[in-house]
Order: structure tokens, then C-alpha cells, then sequence
């Protein structure tokens, strides 16, 4: 189960949750570093665990957001991840770009985010590598 997961790349959303056995592939204890109190998106190609500071997140405030990202099977590589936000019902994204950065072993460190207004953000990881971009969402609940 991926509650609120969407995608923006409907073939992707056509796959359902990956039932095989985790250890059958390289997403097996992915974000285990990160503590038990995180979040988990995935779809056919990647898995993706993350966990915000602070959290839950305020109205207002900068907040980071570290993940780690763990492919599938035979998904590509990641190369470079792109984080944005926006809130789909009124059409904006966020006041701030948030800078990504590795830090090495699939884990990444996305910074100067902030959510401006309360409501309904979802919030988006672009996963590029050399022959195609994933798009990872998760949909956020701010008050
Ligand atoms: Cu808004």
C-alpha cells in the first residue's frame, strides 16, 4: 500500500504496488539509516524513504527533507534528483527553490523548502537518469 502516492506518468501509475518479496531486489532495508519515522513512495523503478525536519512541518517555516532512493531490480542508476512542491488546488508551486544534494549511498539531503500557506501540498522528486525521468509524489497535509 502507497497511500497518497501519484505519478505523474500514467504507465508508471498503471503498476501496482510491487508485491514481490523485498529481497528480491536492491530496495531491500532502503532508508533503514533514516529511523522509523519516515515515509515510503515507490513505483516499478524506484524506492524512495524520507523523513522531514521538522516534523510535522509548520506553516512558515524552511524545512529539510532527507531520503534515500534504492532502485528496483534493474532500474538505471539514479543520477541527479530534482525536489519541487506545489499545491494543486490553487496552482502554485513553493516561494524557494530547494537545493539537493548526495551525500553518497543512495541517501540525499534536499534543503530550503517551505511550505507558505496551509493546505494540500504535494511534493515531487524528479529522478533522472541517463535515458529517462521518474517523477515520485507524495501528497502532504499542512496546517
Ligand atoms: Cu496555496
Amino acid at each position: 500500500m502507497t497511500p497518497g502516492v501519484r505519478c505523474a506518468v500514467l504507465a508508471l501509475c498503471a503498476i501496482g504496488a510491487p508485491s514481490a518479496p523485498a529481497a528480491a531486489d536492491g530496495a531491500a532495508g532502503c532508508g533503514e539509516g533514516l529511523g522509523a519515522t519516515v515515509q515510503r513512495l515507490s513505483d516499478a523503478h524506484y524506492q524512495l524513504v524520507f523523513k522531514t525536519t521538522p516534523s510535522p512541518i509548520g506553516v512558515g517555516q524552511h524545512f529539510s527533507l532527507d531520503f534515500a532512493l534504492c532502485p528496483i531490480a534493474a532500474a538505471a542508476a539514479p543520477g541527479e534528483v530534482l525536489v519541487d512542491a506545489h499545491m494543486p488546488e490553487h496552482r502554485h508551486g513553493m516561494n524557494y527553490r530547494p537545493g539537493v544534494r548526495s551525500l553518497g549511498a543512495g541517501l540525499y539531503r534536499a534543503e530550503g523548502l517551505m511550505f507558505h500557506m496551509p493546505g494540500r501540498w504535494e511534493l515531487v522528486f524528479d529522478v533522472r537518469s541517463s535515458d529517462s525521468t521518474v517523477r515520485l509524489a507524495q501528497t502532504l497535509l499542512v496546517e
